[in-house]
């Protein structure tokens, strides 16, 4: 069990990290952009997973600086890519609370320019469900997030209670199949059928997939046949330390 104060010192002393996980694009075979995934290296736990704090800081109010070192260690790892002449996208995970800090855009906004960093580089990522807690609320943010010119995800889309009025008035540019549908694939006539229709409605939308959980060669098979645009998963790469994603990348293809 970890405590709201030694939170707040991990988030103050630079405890925390940010690792990525790549994205593929089926049709190319190109790594397309990364999703940030923070951790906690813990002095004495060791290195401990969202799971294990997350939670915490969105009861105790410490979301709102975590979430800001994620985006300005994102924002800072953007800068030296393109200092080396090399970079993709990165999207962050934003919870339900964020969507009601009105100033997060502008926030946003002036941690790029001071890093010289364009739009549409700093991606964001937020749950169906989140979505769906205060629907109206949440599109107000994301409307103004998108004119802002970040690209926006919904992510986990399947295991919530959105309705496909919301998804067709949402700005959003990608929709991530949740992957418990992916895992249950292969298995599952229902599944793989599922997994089938929401790539033809997002497609008709106009938007684009990307499925997640991809582990095995079938997996990227069958959804490469169903006309999917994106790939994450353990099958491509598991999240790393940011060094090792630049290693990756290179040594890619
Ligand atoms: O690999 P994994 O255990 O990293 O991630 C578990 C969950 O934690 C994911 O659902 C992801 O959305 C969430 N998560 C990861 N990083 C962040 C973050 O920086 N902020 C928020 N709010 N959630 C995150
Ligand atoms: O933000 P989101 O809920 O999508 O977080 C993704 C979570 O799934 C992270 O915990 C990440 O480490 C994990 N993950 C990413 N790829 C795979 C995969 O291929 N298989 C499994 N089981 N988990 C994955
Ligand atoms: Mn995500
Ligand atoms: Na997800």
């Amino acid at each position: 069990l970890v405590m709201m104060g030694e939170l707040r010192r991990a988030i103050e002393g630079g405890e925390l990290r940010v690792y990525l996980q790549p994205k593929v694009e089926f049709a190319t075979g190109r790594v397309s952009g990364a999703e940030a995934l923070v951790r906690w290296n813990h002095s004495r736990l060791g290195l401990l997973a969202p799971a294990m704090f997350i939670g915490l800081a969105e009861h105790t109010g410490l979301i709102r600086p975590l979430t800001e070192w994620v985006i300005g260690a994102t924002l800072d790892l953007l800068q030296s890519w393109h200092a080396r002449g090399c970079a993709v996208p990165i999207a962050v995970n934003l919870s339900a609370r964020s969507l009601h800090d009105e100033s997060l855009l502008d926030k946003i906004r002036l941690w790029q320019a001071a890093r010289g960093i364009g739009p549409g580089w700093l991606e964001v990522e937020i749950t169906e469900s989140s979505v769906m807690e205060d629907p109206e609320l949440a599109l107000g943010i994301l409307h103004s997030l998108h004119a802002g010119g970040i690209p926006l995800y919904i992510d986990d889309f399947g295991t919530g209670y959105s309705s496909l009025n919301y998804l067709q008035k949402l700005p959003v540019d990608y929709i991530k199949i949740d992957q418990s549908f992916v895992a249950n694939m292969s298995r599952s006539k229902d599944s793989a059928m599922i997994v089938r229709s929401t790539i033809d409605l997002v497609r008709d939308l106009g938007r684009k997939t990307v499925a997640e959980g991809i582990e095995t060669q079938e997996h990227w098979e069958q959804l490469s046949r169903l006309g999917c645009d994106y790939a994450q998963g353990y099958f491509i790469a598991k999240p790393m330390p940011a060094e090792a994603f630049q290693e990756w990348v290179e040594n890619f293809i």
